[in-house]
């Protein structure tokens, strides 16, 4: 069943033909750094914390993503302040019945915070009492009625709470798996919102196709129905209405801002208001973007370049066979016969297509020790926030991007600017990492981890314990 090895040696001519110009390497090949800071926990035990913010109250703000929390910490001495709660059963009662990825996710400031209008913006899955996902038509399937929204709170900074929830956007479209959910207030005052392929094509989604290339009509749009608007980064006004200059794409406005993603979980503008973004590849090739108003990011007809390694599109949902009946192995390779498989290059990419900058990480076989292939070990790190350091605090970092990982216990840093921009990983231990935080001056870095799995240190040793589960670890500057 090594179909990738046929594929790879039968298109290896047409790789060539479409030589990248951005950077691959393998995994093995990178730089292994030790990171010039030292470590502190700050907080541990946080129900799964997805996105971290300093505030201008002097206050690291969180999202607890299954706890259905957003929390305060006081720097200080790590002491918490819960400053919502969410009502279990709106966030929570469908994603536990699933395992997902569900909960409290993205979370923002108001460009105002602190200034005069102390409002933030959440974004978390709830269900919806009107709408019913059109490929989830049974009331007894989990994600019959599960969407997610962003929400505008006020805050009380005398009782340090918030209150008056008021919704932005509904009816976006929630999953077990692949929510993204990573937001930012961009330098043009609009709300940015990744929002993934809801892990259509694989694992327990396999018959349901991926959406990322499909872009909501007018009809639709009129109808309030956003069903469209997974697979997308979308930009938004503070009150959830559509900017006036949004990209048009195939003759509509909508919220979409860019399409053909498939799991951006990280997204950040520099100060010179460049949108870097992160997501997931298949097996391999995670992805590091500039994010450009009407892209489109060839997801899921390419993942990292378009280069035929090792990735074959897998059409399940369309396989001559009934779909539910198939066993399905994985998104990439090794599908039966009856189900359609696209090579990379048979995909036209369109004028508007833009390709990553770099990869993590790709190859043309498994790596050695990693035939079959587990999750773990399969090329792909699992990035979960990116950030520029434009500080000079640590010079080592200085005008490096940093990508923290999910699978890998590490920051990987790249300098987006070289012509041979090579990673550089720093392994911090065995702790999933989900988004980072640094202080104005660059001196301290601030990671949230994951309350549960494993990761796999450079020396592809595994530990499936983490060491700090929940965790705000602080770093200082050596
Ligand atoms: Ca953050
Ligand atoms: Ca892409
Ligand atoms: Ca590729």
């Amino acid at each position: 069943m090594k179909l990738w090895k046929t594929l790879y040696l039968s298109t290896a001519l047409a790789a060539l033909a479409l030589a990248p110009a951005a950077a691959q390497q393998s995994p093995q090949d990178v730089t292994v750094a030790e990171f010039p800071f030292a470590k502190a926990v700050l907080a541990e035990g946080l129900g799964n914390p997805f996105e971290i913010r300093l505030g201008a109250d002097g206050w690291l703000w969180v999202t607890e993503r299954t706890a259905g929390k957003i929390t305060r910490i006081n720097l200080e001495d790590g002491t918490t302040k819960t400053a919502y709660a969410f009502n279990v059963p709106e966030v929570f009662e469908v994603a536990e019945v699933i395992q997902g990825q569900t909960g409290v996710m993205g979370f923002a400031f108001h460009p105002e915070f602190g200034n005069g209008t102390d409002q933030v913006f959440v974004y978390h899955t709830y269900q919806d009492a009107e709408r019913t996902d059109p490929t989830q038509l049974d009331e007894k399937a989990p994600f019959h009625r599960l969407f997610n929204k962003v929400v505008r709170f006020d805050y009380d900074a005398t009782t340090g709470t918030l209150s008056n929830p008021t919704d932005i956007l509904t009816g976006i479209p929630s999953s077990n798996d692949h929510n993204s959910g990573r937001m930012q207030v961009g330098p043009d005052g609009m709300i940015y919102l990744t929002v993934g392929d809801q892990g259509h094509n694989q694992l327990i989604n396999w018959c349901r196709p991926i959406e990322s290339q499909t872009l909501p009509t007018a009809a639709q749009l009129a109808a309030e129905d956003h069903y469209a608007y997974q697979g997308k980064v979308l930009r938004m006004n503070l009150d959830g209405s559509i900017p006036e200059d949004n990209p048009e794409v195939d003759g509509v406005r909508s919220h979409v801002y860019s399409y053909g993603h498939r799991n951006p979980q990280g997204l950040s503008f520099a100060a010179d208001g460049t949108l870097y973004a992160n997501e997931h590849g298949p097996d391999s090739d995670d992805e590091i973007n500039i994010i450009k108003a009407g892209g489109n990011y060839g997801w899921p007809h390419i993942a990292g370049q378009q280069d035929d390694n090792f990735y074959l599109y897998a059409q399940w949902g369309q396989a001559s066979e009934p779909c539910g009946g198939l066993d399905p192995i994985g998104p990439s390779q090794g599908a039966p016969d009856v189900v359609p498989q696209q090579a990379e290059s048979e995909w036209q990419a369109p004028e508007n297509y833009v390709m990553p900058i770099a990869t993590m990480f790709t190859v043309s076989e498994p790596l050695p020790g990693c035939e079959d292939f587990a999750y773990l070990c399969r090329p792909s790190v699992g990035p979960s926030s990116i950030t520029l350091y434009e500080q000079d605090r640590v010079p080592e970092l200085s005008g490096r991007l940093m990508s923290t990982t999910l699978k890998h216990g590490s920051i990987y840093s790249i300098d987006p600017a070289a012509e041979e921009n090579g990673f550089t990983r720093y392994y911090l231990g065995a702790n999933r990492l989900r988004d980072l935080e640094i202080s104005d001056d660059g001196g301290t870095i601030y990671l949230a981890t994951d309350l549960s799995g494993g990761v796999v240190d450079p020396q592809g040793g595994v530990s499936e314990t983490p060491e700090n589960p929940g965790a705000i670890l602080v770093y200082t500057a050596k």
